[in-house]
C-alpha cells in the first residue's frame, strides 16, 4: 500500500517498458545493470524502485511514446520501429512529437520489411507499383512509397500479417523480421528492408522537474555505461616493447592501452587495454604470434567514462 501511494509521486521518475513482449527481459536486465532494485509481482502495471526514486511502468510497446508524449512517463524503452511509426502518424496529424531518441540500444534488433510471395518477380520499388502491401505500419510503408514515388495500396492489419496474400488480402506484405523463418514458413522472402530497427530509449524533450533532474541524469549515464560495456572485454598480456605497435592494431576498438615495465624482464611490459568489441580465440592467436604470452581476456562489468 505504501508503495503504491509512493509510485504516484510526481518527484519520482517514472519509465515505460513493455509489460510481456520480446523487449521485456532485456529492457528489465538493462535497468538491473543500472542498480535498481524492485520488486515485480505478477500482473503488476506498475513496480516501485526501492533504492532509487525511479518507478517502472508495465504496458504495451505501442503505448510507449504516447506515454512519453503525455508526460505520464519520463522515458521509455521501445522498439525504433514503433517510435518511427508515432512519429510519421503524429506528424500526418500536426502534431510536434514530444519524445526524443536518447540512445540506441543493444537489444530488440529486427528489420522491417518487404517481403513477397515466392514466385513474385521483384525487381526494386517499382514492382510495387498498383500493388496491395498488408503491414501493420502503414505510416513507415506511405513514407517509403512516397520517397520512391510509388502508388499502392497499404492494407492495414494489428497482426498476422505473414498470411495475408495467402487469404488474398494482399499481394505482398511489409512486417518485422529476425531470423526469416516467419516468412520461410509463409512462403514468403526478403525484397527490401525499410528500416533497420532496434530497441531505444526515449525521453520527453519537455524540461523534468528540476527535483527528477539530479536521478535522470545519472540514470542516462548508468545506461550508457552499461550499453559500451556490452561485448567489451578487459585484456592483459605480456609482450615485448617493440610489438606494442602490433598489438594495437591486433586488439579490436581498444584506445591508450596501460602499458607496465616488468621487473627484471628487459625489453617485456605487461598491457591492460578495454576492447570495445568482443575478442575471437583468432586474435589471441595473432597476438601470440607478435610475441605476446599471459594473455587474459576477462568480461567488463560496468565502465564509467
Ligand atoms: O503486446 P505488445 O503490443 O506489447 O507486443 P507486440 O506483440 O506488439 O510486440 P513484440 O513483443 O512481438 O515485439 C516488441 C518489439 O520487439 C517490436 O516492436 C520490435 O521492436 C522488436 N522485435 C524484434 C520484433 C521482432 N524482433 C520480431 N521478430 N517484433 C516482432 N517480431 C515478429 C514479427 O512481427 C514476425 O511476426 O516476429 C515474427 C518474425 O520473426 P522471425 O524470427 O521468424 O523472422
Ligand atoms: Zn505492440
Amino acid at each position: 500500500m505504501g508503495s503504491e501511494l509512493n509510485s504516484t509521486d510526481p518527484m519520482r521518475l517514472k519509465i515505460a517498458v513493455q509489460k510481456n513482449g520480446r523487449l521485456t527481459d532485456s529492457s528489465l536486465d538493462l535497468l538491473s545493470r543500472c542498480g535498481l532494485k524492485y520488486s515485480r509481482g505478477k500482473d503488476q502495471l506498475m513496480c516501485y524502485g526501492e533504492n532509487m526514486p525511479l518507478d517502472v511502468l508495465f504496458v504495451r510497446d505501442d503505448d510507449i511514446p504516447d506515454l512519453v508524449q503525455e508526460d505520464v512517463c519520463d522515458l521509455g524503452l521501445v522498439g525504433l520501429n514503433v517510435v518511427q511509426e508515432k512519429r510519421l502518424a503524429f506528424a500526418a496529424r500536426a502534431i510536434a512529437p514530444l519524445f526524443e531518441t536518447v540512445q540506441l540500444l543493444d537489444f530488440g534488433r529486427c528489420k522491417l520489411c518487404i517481403a513477397v510471395p515466392d514466385g513474385f518477380d521483384y525487381r526494386g520499388a517499382q514492382s510495387l507499383q498498383g500493388k496491395r502491401i498488408a503491414t501493420t505500419y502503414p505510416h513507415i510503408v506511405g513514407r517509403f512509397l512516397a520517397d520512391h514515388g510509388i502508388a499502392a495500396e497499404v492494407v492495414v492489419l494489428s497482426g498476422s500479417v505473414e498470411i495475408a496474400p495467402r487469404l488474398g488480402r494482399a499481394d505482398l506484405i511489409c512486417d518485422l523480421v529476425s531470423t526469416g523463418s516467419t516468412l520461410a514458413a509463409n512462403h514468403l522472402r526478403h525484397a527490401e528492408t525499410v528500416l533497420d530497427s532496434q530497441a531505444v530509449l526515449i525521453r520527453t524533450p519537455v524540461p523534468i522537474a528540476p527535483e527528477k533532474q539530479e536521478w535522470t541524469r545519472r540514470l542516462l549515464m548508468r545506461i550508457d555505461g552499461v550499453e559500451q560495456v556490452k561485448g567489451s572485454k578487459y585484456i592483459m598480456l605480456h609482450a615485448p616493447r617493440s610489438a606494442l605497435p602490433a598489438i594495437a592494431k591486433l586488439l579490436p576498438g581498444s584506445e591508450a592501452p596501460t602499458v607496465i615495465p616488468l621487473e627484471g624482464r628487459g625489453d617485456r611490459v605487461a598491457v591492460h587495454a578495454v576492447c570495445r568489441e568482443n575478442v575471437f580465440w583468432e586474435t589471441l592467436e595473432e597476438l601470440k604470434g607478435v610475441g605476446a604470452t599471459s594473455v587474459l581476456v576477462l568480461p567488463v562489468e560496468k565502465m564509467l567514462a
